[in-house]
């Protein structure tokens, strides 16, 4: 498609989206996430212009844009194209030249599903513009880079997960990460373990109003915190027994929201290393608990991911589900037994389909590598 289109072979250039077992809305609080690379990613082919334009075309879009790499915008325009734009305008606030090129852009990984669609797009372009101008960044830093695509170009507030995820993420593993330091270990996925993600089909977006919300709510828990308590610049830092001494001083809300941030870092603490040893039934009960807190305490849920969860409880094989991602729809996470895998999909989406009237999609999904070369 590259060759055909902009008449110059290409350097291919992969990066995969992710699901996340444990650990949400803990990013930005500087606390613990467990997400997976898996086998869903976006494909970037990069050749070099000599006219200084950057043309950058989207199969899944069938589009074409093209900018001047001299005089690139300062902000997203609400557009696909932000996102492989934006990691150019960040490169180049780095103090990088950005010559013309050619870029184009495919990828499997369902839109607005929380399985982080935007992170893999720009993990992708960071890679292959990285590579057109001869500039290596390590794996935590590039994720850094993309999430700065995000935060200051795009205009979505997101943590560091899903771009560290796509860069650093390990076949067969989670991986757990403290997103402090952005240190992490590599937890093995048994082989008998299935991932099964099923689309509730309610679409998610993270820029969209709920997200930001409940960033502001939690935060504000922890600016009571940090009134009576010093060095507590995060959520991270705070403990439950701070919420029984001055939740009575935070909105409702924020207690609730604190309560399940402060609580998630602890459940995905212990689930990575219930993992670990093999103990999957302790990381299915985790899962359980880290829903109920997510969908009650964090109000983070829908109806329809409530329901999902719901319907897999008794299906042979699993061990544990909750909703996974940013929230308000998208996708929940089911570990299986890789047996039974198939079976229990079948009976989730029949199931449903008939208490909502839904089709949902549902993948059986393997943890997979993180960005890399193709060719
Ligand atoms: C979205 C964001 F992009 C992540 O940074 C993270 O906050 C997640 O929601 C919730 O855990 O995927």
């Amino acid at each position: 498609m590259h060759l055909a289109r902009f008449h110059a072979e290409p350097s291919v250039f992969v990066a995969p989206g992710r699901v996340n077992l444990i650990g949400e809305h803990t990013d930005y609080a500087e606390g613990f996430v467990m997400p997976v690379a898996i086998n869903f990613a976006t494909l970037a082919g990069i050749s070099p212009r000599t006219d200084g334009k950057i043309v950058i075309y989207s199969e899944n879009f069938g589009e074409e844009k093209t900018f001047d790499a001299a005089s690139l915008p300062a902000k997203g325009s609400k557009d696909w194209s932000d996102y492989p734009v934006g990691v150019a305008v960040i490169l180049a606030g780095e103090g990088n030249k950005i010559p013309g090129f050619s870029l184009s852009l495919w990828g499997d990984v369902p839109l607005g599903s929380g399985l982080s669609s935007s992170a893999a797009l720009e993990v992708a372009t960071m890679l292959a513009v990285t590579s057109l101008i001869g500039v290596t960044y390590p794996g935590p830093v590039l994720a850094r880079l993309c999430q700065r695509v995000e935060n200051e170009f795009v205009g979505a507030n997101c943590g560091i997960m899903d771009q560290f995820i796509s860069a650093n993420g390990k076949k067969d593993h989670a991986l757990l990460l403290d997103c402090r330091d952005l240190s992490f270990r590599l937890a093995p996925i048994p082989a008998n373990v299935a991932l099964v993600i099923a689309n509730t089909m309610v679409k998610h977006s993270v820029a969209g109003g709920d997200y930001p919300t409940r960033r502001r709510e939690s935060e504000a828990a922890c600016a009571v915190i940090a009134s009576h308590r010093q060095n507590v610049p995060f959520l991270r830092d705070a403990t439950l027994e701070d919420l029984e001494k001055w939740g009575s001083e935070m909105a409702p809300k924020s207690l609730m929201r604190a309560r399940h941030v402060i609580s998630e870092d602890l459940r995905t603490v212990a689930a990575s290393e219930a993992l670990l040893k093999g103990d999957m039934a302790e990381v299915g009960r985790l899962m359980a608990e880290a829903h109920t807190s997510y969908s009650k305490d964090f109000e983070g849920s829908c109806v329809e991911a409530d329901t999902m969860v719901e319907l897999a409880q008794d299906i042979p094989g699993l061990i544990g589900a909750r909703l996974t991602g940013g929230g308000f729809g998208g996708c929940t996470i089911n570990l299986v037994e890789q047996s039974q895998a198939p079976a229990f999909a079948k009976t989730l989406a029949e199931r449903y389909t008939a208490k909502t009237g839904i089709v949902p999609e549902i993948h059986i999904c393997h943890a997979s590598d993180g960005a890399h070369q193709l060719k």
